[in-house]
C-alpha cells in the first residue's frame, strides 16, 4: 500500500478507494483582477499552488485515483445564497471583471485553465464552503468506495478547513497536502495546517505533493 511521509505519522493509502479532492480553483479566487485580489488579497499567495497542483494531478490520473473538482457558487437568482452570507458578500452576484462574482456559469466561477477537469471528473458545486452541505459528494464517495481523501485547493482556513472538518466526522481519512493548498493570509495557511495535524492528526494528515507522488509512483 502507498505509504506517504506526513505530520503527524505515515499515512497509507489504497488508490482504488482513494480520491483526490480539489477544492474551488477557480477564476474568481485565482486569477489577477478577479473577485480576491478586489477584496485586497494577495492572489500570489494562492496561484503558488498551481505548479504542484498540475503535477500532482496528472500523477493521480495515471495512478488512477478517483479525481474530483469542486467550485463554490451560486445560482443566477441567488435563491440558494442565504441572506446571511449575502450580506457580508454583497459583491456576490455583481458584474465583475470575469462576470457575475461567484454566479453559476460565469467565466469567473469555472476552474482556472491550468487545471481544467477530464472528462468523467466530476464537478460539484455548493453554495457553502464545505463540499458536503448540499452537495451530492458524499454519495459521489459512497459509489466509488472512497474512505481517503488526498485534499487540495483554496483556501486553507476557509472552503479546505470546512470540508476537512466535515470529511473526519465522517470518517474518511484525509491527507492535506500542504503546498497544494493556499490562503491569502501566510498565517493563516501556517497555523491552518498545523491544527489539521495537532494533537496526533485531530482532522488528518498533511504531507507535500512530491512525497504523494512519490508514493504514486512506487
Ligand atoms: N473557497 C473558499 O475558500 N471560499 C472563500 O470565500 N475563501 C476565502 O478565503 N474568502
Amino acid at each position: 500500500m502507498p505509504t506517504v511521509e506526513a505530520d503527524p505519522g505515515p499515512f497509507s493509502f489504497a488508490p482504488e478507494s482513494t480520491a483526490l479532492l480539489v477544492i474551488d480553483m477557480q477564476r474568481d479566487f485565482l486569477l489577477p483582477g478577479g473577485f480576491g485580489e478586489s477584496l485586497g488579497n494577495d492572489v500570489a499567495q494562492l496561484r503558488c499552488t498551481i505548479e504542484p497542483l498540475t503535477a500532482l494531478l496528472a500523477a493521480g490520473r495515471a495512478a488512477g485515483l478517483k479525481i474530483i473538482h469542486t467550485r463554490e457558487g451560486h445560482l443566477p437568482d441567488l435563491s440558494d445564497c442565504p441572506p446571511a452570507k449575502l450580506r457580508r458578500g454583497p459583491m456576490i452576484g455583481k458584474e465583475g471583471r470575469f462576470g457575475r462574482i461567484l454566479i453559476r456559469g460565469e467565466y469567473g466561477h469555472d476552474i482556472i485553465d491550468e487545471l481544467r477537469p477530464e472528462a468523467g471528473e466530476p464537478v460539484v458545486d455548493k453554495p457553502g464552503k464545505g463540499a458536503f452541505y448540499a452537495t451530492d459528494l458524499s454519495k459521489i464517495l459512497d459509489n466509488d468506495g472512497i474512505k481517503s481523501l488526498i485534499v487540495t485547493g483554496v483556501t486553507t482556513e476557509v472552503c479546505v478547513h470546512t470540508t476537512v472538518r466535515e470529511a473526519n466526522d465522517r470518517g474518511y481519512e484525509c491527507l492535506v497536502i500542504k503546498d497544494c493548498v493556499g490562503s491569502y493570509f501566510p498565517e493563516f495557511q501556517r497555523v491552518g495546517l498545523r491544527m489539521i495535524a495537532a494533537q496526533g492528526g485531530i482532522f488528518g494528515w498533511v504531507a507535500d505533493s512530491p512525497a504523494v507522488i512519490a508514493a504514486l509512483q512506487e
